[in-house]
């Protein structure tokens, strides 16, 4: 079943509900905030998020694309498909326990004024007691463009002092608060601020907590990022309470940094990631 629903405001957001699943997808941004199975939520949705034209929800998973980060100071942070609205192209009930949305931004005057480029993106769900999200970008311009984008996904966890994250073990990553590049020794914990572009992710991530696992999968692509404000940062964030940090990791599979594509005329790139919970 799903239903599409708007908030007083006039936001919108699709709804639906199958025999394992819960979601809603905001047409913003093709922007998921809540996802829920019997293994419990899997997204953390800042409880003084705003859901308004042009602002980009706080949590859940925003869409970074044609840009991951600030690098580029000619576009948003972390892009523009975060706040442009998506078309609703089709909802599908494969079958009980499966539902696939597919939502579609196209290249506007408003995109042409941020981004010169023609395209079309689309991102499809496939919503069950896996999640998996692709985001397919097609190049309609005469000429090539370099793409940065990732799944910003903020995980729900009861304690941010209690998880730990594996499967980055033996990776390179920069670590942007300090501007150098290590090698990750260990399963990694969260005690401070973190935020890590790790640089050629090859493997599955785990993000585990007392008996719960997230199986992070992701498909063409080579960079994940693990961020936490921690305290100060928290402070200092717009539409997150200041005890917030403890509630929530950001691991994002990305094709970010060093993992730039570069996009040609009449083709397209297709990043996939997919997450599952288990309970050991
Ligand atoms: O992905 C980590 C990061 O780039 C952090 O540096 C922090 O800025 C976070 O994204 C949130 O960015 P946002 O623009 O959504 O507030």
């Amino acid at each position: 079943m799903y239903t599409l629903r708007s908030f007083a405001n006039g936001f919108e957001y699709i709804e639906v509900q199958n025999s394992v699943a819960h979601a809603k997808i905001a047409l913003q941004g093709a922007h998921i905030f809540e996802y829920t199975t019997e293994q419990g939520a899997l997204l953390w949705l800042s409880q003084t998020s705003k859901f308004e034209a042009g602002s980009a929800i706080r949590g859940g998973i925003p869409i970074c694309w044609p840009r991951f980060g600030n690098l580029d100071k000619s576009l948003p942070q972390h892009g523009f498909a975060r706040i442009f609205l998506f078309e609703l192209i089709k909802v599908e009930e494969l079958n009980e326990d499966l539902t696939q949305v597919h939502l579609q931004l196209k290249s506007s005057s408003a995109s042409k004024k941020i981004w010169n480029y023609d395209f079309t993106l689309d991102i499809v769900f496939h919503i069950s007691e896996t999640l998996s999200i692709s985001m397919r970008t097609t190049n309609e311009s005469a000429e090539e463009f370099l793409l940065t984008q990732a799944f910003h996904t903020y995980f729900q966890v009861q304690n941010i002092e209690n998880i730990t994250i594996e499967g980055l073990e033996g990776v390179e990553f920069l670590d942007t608060l300090t501007g150098t590049k290590k090698v990750e020794t260990q399963a990694l914990k969260i005690v401070a601020e973190t935020d890590r572009v790790y640089l050629s992710v090859t493997k599955d991530i785990y993000l585990c907590e007392d008996d719960r696992e997230v199986l992070i999968h992701a498909e063409n692509s080579n960079s994940a990022i693990v961020w936490n404000p921690w305290i100060e940062k928290c402070s200092k964030m717009s539409a997150m309470q200041p005890e917030a940090y403890k509630e929530f990791v950001c691991i994002e599979s990305a094709n970010a940094f060093d993992d730039f594509k570069i996009v040609k005329p009449n083709e397209s790139y297709t990043m996939i990631v997919e997450y599952l919970t288990q309970r050991n």
